[in-house]
């Protein structure tokens, strides 16, 4: 099938679809695609998920506007079913590639995910189909891996058997479906003609931008989009170690510094975790591996966020010192165990390494988050016996704290505030000795 009878297909809603991955940016999709009125296959690989998916229950955890219903929906349409057999793939014209593309703890990627669907995908891939990859990949993959990968799996070429494009995806958590809809996407085409026939497909579910363009440009925008927020991060973090030496406020300075034009300075914090912006650097990075790119700025924005949990670590240890405690033997309440405020999502938490140096100094550690499971409870109890609290991340809940019933469980009441959400006054009324991450000891 030529690219322009793929987009008379697209248009009435005829072409039959594939998503592979039916994680939380794959299912989403699949659903979404299933609800515009295409025929789509869901490819998974974890049994359990096709199965919840074909009794139309969704497998994601956490709070997700509208896709319980729509799953429901899809699925008893017959519009959306899922299955772990690659050959439901054969007739398929356009297939989606929603899979992990991690980075190994030397920050290199690791595509054993892509490298498997490829594998598997090839052999069935129909004549005139489009591939399109939506994970987030290293610049330079569609050609080093992807194509020749493809091409030998399937025997056959690309541009003149298939066509293949790379529209990354920009989901967030908490608001995957609506993200579909409103976020403008980059739509990345080996040949112009496959960029437009991708933007006359995203036009049936994105009502933002569609900026189509090749591949490279494709995959250095997604991983350059969250390095900048990686390295705007870290500035900010180390602008607040430079007010607590100097004797400043961060929270004030950065409220100030943002009303000069053109200025927007990030929130320092206790750390930064996440799928997204702890991966993508890398991956940007590995784009130019082996060159002779002079990499400063990227790799040490990363370091000085992997630091701020152990700067929280080095003021709780200066504020219980103060107070002639080491240390070493203290019970320290963690109020905050997930990457991010109000969510569930425990990937790459800053609290994780936190706990880690916390255990390694003798401390002992006790968590709560009352969004995750194991860590859920009644933080006044948690508290019972602790001697100082760090506060790891922005809860709601942690807004509405009883102060002085907690100050009453905690000796000598240390409170490092690593998000800026509890007041100083307040905490210094209710007797704790108060610290907060960007402002000098006063
Ligand atoms: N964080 C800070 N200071 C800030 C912003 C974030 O310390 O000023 C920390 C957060 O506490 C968290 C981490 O950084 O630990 C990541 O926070 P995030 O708001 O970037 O949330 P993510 O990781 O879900 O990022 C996603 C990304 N979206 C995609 O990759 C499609 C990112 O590009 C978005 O900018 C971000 O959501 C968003 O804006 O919600």
């Amino acid at each position: 099938m030529s690219l322009s009878e793929l987009c008379g297909r697209i248009k009435d809603r005829q072409a039959l679809l594939a998503v592979i991955g039916l994680g939380y940016v794959g299912l989403p999709l699949a659903c979404k695609l299933a609800g515009e009125g295409f025929n789509v296959v869901g490819v998974e690989l974890r049994d359990e998920v096709v199965n919840k998916v074909n009794q139309g229950i969704s497998p994601i955890e956490g709070k997700e506007p509208g896709l319980v219903d729509l799953i429901a929906s899809v699925v008893e349409t017959g519009r959306l079913r899922a299955t772990g057999d690659y050959t439901e793939l054969s007739d398929r014209d356009i297939i989606l590639i929603a899979v992990e593309t991690p980075v190994d703890n030397e920050n290199k990627p690791r595509y054993q995910a892509l490298h498997d669907v490829i594998e598997k995908m090839g052999p069935v891939l129909k004549h005139g189909a489009l591939v399109i990859l939506e994970s987030t990949i290293a610049p330079g993959t569609i050609e080093r891996v992807v194509i020749p990968y493809l091409e030998r799996s399937s025997s056959i070429r690309i541009n003149r058997d298939f066509y293949l494009g790379h529209c990354p995806e920009r989901v967030m958590p908490g608001k995957l479906l609506a993200n579909l809809e409103n976020m403008s996407r980059v739509v990345g085409g080996m040949t112009p003609e496959t960029a437009e026939t991708m933007v006359v497909f995203y036009k049936t579910f994105v009502k933002a931008d569609l900026d189509p363009t090749d591949c490279i440009t494709a995959e250095l925008v997604k991983t350059t989009e969250n390095a900048y927020r990686d390295v705007q991060i870290a500035f900010a973090n180390e602008v607040a170690q430079i007010c607590e030496a100097v004797g400043g406020d961060v929270w004030k300075v950065r409220e100030l510094v943002n009303k000069s034009p053109y200025r927007n300075m990030h929130l320092p914090g206790s750390g930064v975790g996440g799928h997204c912006i702890t991966k993508d650097p890398w991956l940007l990075v590995y784009g130019v591996e082996g060159g002779d790119v002079p990499l400063r700025l990227i790799p040490a924005a990363r370091a000085v966020n992997d630091s701020m949990p152990n700067h929280m670590v080095k003021l709780l240890r200066e504020a219980l010192r103060l107070q002639n405690f080491d240390l070493n033997g203290s019970r320290v309440l963690i109020l905050g165990y997930a990457y991010l405020e109000d969510s569930d999502d425990i990937r790459n938490s800053p609290s994780e390494s936190l706990v880690q140096s916390l255990r390694t100094l003798g401390a002992e550690p006790v968590i709560h988050d009352p969004y995750v499971s194991e860590y859920r409870g009644d933080v006044y109890q948690k508290a019972i016996g602790c001697n100082a609290i760090l506060l790891m991340v922005a809860h709601q809940e942690y807004r509405m704290l009883d102060l002085g019933r907690l100050r009453a469980a905690i000796e000598p009441g240390v409170l490092i505030d690593g998000r800026a959400v509890i007041d100083p006054d307040l905490a210094r009324q209710a007797g704790y000795i108060y610290r907060r991450i960007g402002r000098a000891q006063d």
